[in-house]
């Protein structure tokens, strides 16, 4: 530094104090004395500020559980919007704010220890981070989604929570610390996808980069699928019988042979891995290539219901005139994953799909206006069989003088091919697995394909990751352990964006174990439209530097 910057810096730093701000700024709060009265906040209340020994591999921090705007909604139920923040000792900090997305419809606190969802290990908490987490506006449990009944709790789950838990978290980190953030980073899965793309249209000011993997990205939208899905699972059982049933284990792996016997060699190796998705989709068809019954159906063949019904699904929603209602989906061999399973066709904790489970409650109470609070009391599958797809789904777009925002409009990020403030300051990672069976890929890369066409330098601020086979955030055949988190920094912090990240296996995956592939195997994840292609004359399949992204 020479003399001249020196005395700039001292001369600002004058009138900085001179300011009010600078040289006086507040001594940093031990970590109990973060209190209500010490923090002064408004509509804060915090429960507790107790430091947390050291356990395992998450170091000795302060944790802060806390509500804002404890209110009572208009269904008479006490409401706030409830958070925990965890904060390392200040010799640890590494000067950074880490908000942890939610998940399904949130309703409880997930401890903010930064889940790095896909990394192979660790927590941002563990790496120096400062993590916050919200139950999104109520805190009736998991599976409660009688909360859409109150109109603020919907805006708080579809949004409201995470933008005032960042600003709040942020202020508590300024008092503990001395120093705001120097650094903001989303991450999340799911619905917490979905808060990441959300964040970086409504609060792009308060961050600094994201990573949205499996977004619900029109979220009620999906739901509306969610009804269809099982409208169409049941459009081929017999009596008696549910999704589960006419649609056996048997019967999506012959899914997955036949589409692995068209397209695995499309991208240069047979792996039981189909990374070239663009030209698999062009050519394998659920009505040439799954041979159809002659008799009764059996492990090598499907019935005719049994492919229009999937022919149904994979082309996605539609109304009576035909018109879409969501997205259609790709045809991947992780449709035999047990994740895929889990979601469209066999809970296995119940009967049902777990896409009846949570998709009946939630479509019925929180995106529809006005609610249709069904009963749930058959698990959902009633409410989804009788589900009006001109009627009811055109609920999502509904207002009335009670519920002022439609589930679309709370749910959604508003204008998101119009990221300009992200476009000035931040970076978007999205993540999406292609046999993802609640959120359609093919839904987020027709936004990420809107986003280039409205702004072609889009991929300087945004990018999106297919990873082949992947289920939903996890699981199914495919190299679905990757650090998303590293590359957004990577990206954000000296400007290195990502054009391939490195993924492996998971080698405790079912999928992963019944497919046989090695511990070792690794592929390069692409920039979309890129693809991960062998490299001309590569022999070790199993190593990622084999392949390349064309
Ligand atoms: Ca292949």
């Amino acid at each position: 530094m020479d003399k001249r910057t020196t005395l700039s810096l001292a001369v600002v730093s004058t009138l900085l104090a001179a300011c009010g701000g600078g040289n006086d700024a507040p001594a940093p709060l031990a970590c109990t004395d973060l209190t209500t009265a010490k923090l002064n906040i408004a509509n804060l209340q915090v429960a507790s500020a107790v430091e947390v020994a050291a356990s395992g591999a998450l170091p000795a921090h302060c944790k802060v559980a806390g509500a804002l705007n404890a209110r009572t909604g208009i269904d008479g139920k006490p409401y706030a919007v409830g958070f925990e923040l965890r904060t390392p000792l200040p010799a640890a900090w590494n000067g950074k704010f880490f908000f942890q997305g939610g998940g399904g419809t949130n309703g409880f606190i997930v401890p903010a220890t930064g889940n790095l969802l896909n990394a192979p290990s660790g927590t941002a908490l563990e790496r120096g981070y400062a993590v916050a987490s919200t139950d999104g506006g109520h805190a009736t449990g998991q599976s409660d989604v009688s909360f859409g009944l109150d109109p603020q709790a919907r805006s708080d789950y579809g949004y409201n929570a995470v933008g005032q838990v960042t600003t709040v978290a942020k202020q508590i980190v300024q008092a503990r610390y001395g120093q705001a953030p120097a650094r903001s980073y989303l991450l999340g899965c799911s619905n917490g996808g979905r808060d990441a793309m959300v964040a970086a249209s409504r609060f792009a000011d308060q961050f600094d980069g994201y990573v949205a993997a499996n977004p619900g990205f029109n979220l009620p939208k999906a739901a509306i699928a969610e009804q269809w899905d099982t409208q169409q699972f049941m459009s081929a059982a017999t009596a008696g019988q549910l999704p589960k049933d006419a649609f056996p284990v048997s019967a999506m792996n012959l899914v997955a042979q036949r589409i692995l016997a068209k397209c695995d060699a499309l991208d240069g190796v047979v792996d039981g891995m189909v990374n070239d998705r663009a030209a698999c989709q062009a050519v394998f068809s659920l009505a040439n290539d799954v041979p159809t019954c002659t008799g009764a159906p059996d492990a090598t063949c499907l019935s005719a219901a049994q492919k229009t019904a999937l022919q149904n699904v994979f082309g996605g929603a539609h109304d009576s005139a035909n018109r879409s209602l969501y997205a259609s989906w790709p045809l991947d061999p992780g449709v035999a994953g047990q994740n895929w399973r889990f979601w469209k066709l066999d809970a296995g904790f119940a009967p049902l799909p777990f896409n009846t489970l949570i998709g009946a409650g939630a479509m019925g109470y929180i995106f529809s206006t006005p609610p249709d609070a069904p009963s749930l009391a058959d698990g959902g599958l009633g409410y989804q069989l009788g589900f009006s797809m001109d009627s009811a789904a055109a609920k999502i777009d509904a207002t009335t003088a009670t519920f002022k925002e439609s589930s679309m409009q709370f749910m959604t990020p508003p204008n998101p091919t119009q990221l300009t403030t992200l476009k000035a300051r931040g970076r978007l990672i999205v993540v999406h697995g292609t046999a993802d069976p609640v959120f359609s890929p093919n839904d987020t890369m027709a936004w990420y394909d809107a986003l280039k066409a409205a702004d072609a330098n889009a991929p300087k601020y945004a990018r999106l990751f297919l990873v082949p086979g992947m289920n939903h955030c996890a699981g199914g055949p495919a190299t679905d352990r990757f650090d998303m988190l590293t590359a957004l920094e990577n990206w954000v912090e000296k400007g290195t964006a990502p054009d391939a990240v490195s993924a492996t296996v998971n080698p405790a995956d079912p999928d992963v174990l019944a497919a046989g592939w090695p511990a070792r195997r690794s592929r390069p994840l692409c920039a979309y439209p890129k693809q991960a292609m062998l490299k001309p004359g590569a022999t070790d399949t199993e190593d990622a530097a084999s392949f390349e992204c064309r």
